[in-house]
């Protein structure tokens, strides 16, 4: 499976809505590292890379963009515009994602501190590494 899309319980009352993310049945693993992403153009596309252990979870919490996976044989495109909708993404998934609305505000949830040698940044080493092993 190339990802699977998480729905977080919402605490709402006349104030306003709360997520609260930590491991258990509705989050997948020990979070190590959160890093947010905005103020992208809307036709911009980022990402291009691979992780070779690496596990995430993308959240929207504001405005939308689209997420491209591939696992080397197939590619899916996956709308995120929902605050309480996690996108998790395991190793091994060739990356994109891009049509960012202009308050879009993508959280990443990781399950490993920053290391450049988990990335894999070539299409063609991806499929060597990953697909054809
Ligand atoms: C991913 C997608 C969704 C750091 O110094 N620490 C960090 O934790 C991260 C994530 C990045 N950086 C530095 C490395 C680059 O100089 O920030 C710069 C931009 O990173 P990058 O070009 O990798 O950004 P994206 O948007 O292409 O990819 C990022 C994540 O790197 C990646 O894991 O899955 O967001």
């Amino acid at each position: 499976m190339m990802y699977e899309l998480l729905k977080f319980s919402v605490h709402g009352n006349y104030q306003g809505k709360l997520i609260a993310l930590e491991k258990g049945d509705e989050f997948p693993f020990d979070i190590k590292r959160v890093y947010y992403i905005w103020g992208n153009e809307k036709n911009v596309i980022r990402g291009h890379h691979a992780h070779r252990k690496l596990e995430q979870v993308m959240v929207c919490v504001a405005g939308s963009c689209d997420f491209i996976l591939d696992d080397g044989r197939e590619k899916v495109k996956i709308h995120l515009n929902d605050p309480s909708q996690g996108l998790y993404i395991k190793h091994n998934i060739w990356r994109t994602f891009t049509n960012f609305s202009k308050d879009c505000v993508v959280m990443v949830l990781a399950s490993e501190y920053y290391d450049e040698a988990d990335y894999i940044r070539d299409y063609n080493l991806f499929l060597n590494e990953v697909v054809n092993n």
